[in-house]
């Protein structure tokens, strides 16, 4: 695996590749790998000839009281763990490479930025669409891979492939999750042992909130309420929002009548946590 930390020699390793005609996927991380991100490499791996993986803890992407100082940061710990997976380039740019001092261009994707996980962390979502808008210019992939546990940034950016004609294909991976239902996260070392033991309490209520619609249950409003009584009768998790949306434009949807995004964000603690079900469902 070659470790890479500067535009030009990344470049010139890919321009060769691209030139061999070689089909690149990419898959832009920030590091403290866990089997999430390995999911995402080996499906790169799959369907690409080459893997190149970006670890950036992307500044822009945390608020001023969020935790871009204790983010869990260990390139040694990486790198061990991905020479198994057969990743091909590991990009790791410092953030003069990323946003010299120079620096003034963002990118603001429009009201899906502004619902769900946006309205408690504004300018996140324009950090995320920037610094990935940046990655893809280096890394020119034909295939991105993100993960389902991030539903909303999924959603933030295929909306800006399409809106800004990007070429690259994006494809979602499902989400990984521990043995009890956790949905693998770096933030899950933040987890005190007693809030690690309550935190499966998430994935079980949208469960049940999926198999409650399954069952024909077509009220939002029920569907949230029976989410949030698990979660506050089983846990000291303080919900910060539990909403069903279209999965693509995120719309908050009253009735369920097509697919549904059942997606929700949960402090235990100071760690805040995220998962989210997609429930298909037939119309009606
Ligand atoms: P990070 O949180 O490191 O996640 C990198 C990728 O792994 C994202 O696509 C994320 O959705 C995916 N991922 C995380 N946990 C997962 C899980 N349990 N199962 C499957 N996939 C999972 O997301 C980011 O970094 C950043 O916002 C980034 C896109 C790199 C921009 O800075």
């Amino acid at each position: 695996m070659l470790i890479i930390k500067d535009i030009k020699s990344l470049r010139k390793v890919l321009d060769k590749a691209s030139r061999q005609e070689q089909k690149i996927g990419f898959v832009p991380t920030m590091g403290y790998f866990h089997e999430g991100h390995l999911s995402l490499m080996r499906q790169a791996k799959k369907e690409c000839d080459l893997c190149v993986v970006s670890i950036y803890v992307n500044p822009k992407q945390f608020g001023p009281r969020e935790d871009l100082k204790k983010y869990p940061r260990n390139l040694k710990r990486d790198v061990s763990m991905i020479d198994k997976e057969n990743v091909d380039i590991l990009f790791v740019p410092s953030d003069n490479v990323v946003y010299p001092k120079s620096y003034l261009t963002y990118i603001d994707v429009e009201k899906i930025t502004a619902t769900l996980c946006g309205r408690f962390r504004p300018g996140h979502f324009k950090g995320v669409a920037t610094v990935v808008a940046k990655l893809l210019n280096m890394v020119r992939p034909d295939i991105m891979y993100l993960g389902q546990k991030d539903a909303q940034q999924v959603a933030v950016l295929k909306q800006m492939v399409t809106d800004l004609n990007f070429p690259v294909t994006v494809r979602v991976v499902p989400t990984a999750r521990e043995k009890d239902g956790l949905a693998m996260s770096s933030r899950n070392v933040y987890l005190t042992a007693q809030e690690r033991l309550e935190a499966p309490v998430l994935y079980q209520a949208l469960q049940m909130a999926a198999k409650r619609i399954k069952q024909g249950e077509r009220s939002s409003f029920q569907i949230v309420r029976s989410i949030t009584n698990s979660i506050t009768q089983q846990s000291q998790g303080k919900i910060q929002y539990v909403e069903c949306v279209d999965p693509n434009n995120l719309e908050p949807l009253k009735t369920i009548k097509g697919t549904v995004l059942i997606a929700l964000a949960v402090f235990f603690g100071k760690t805040r946590l995220i998962d989210n079900v997609i429930v298909p469902i037939k119309k009606t």
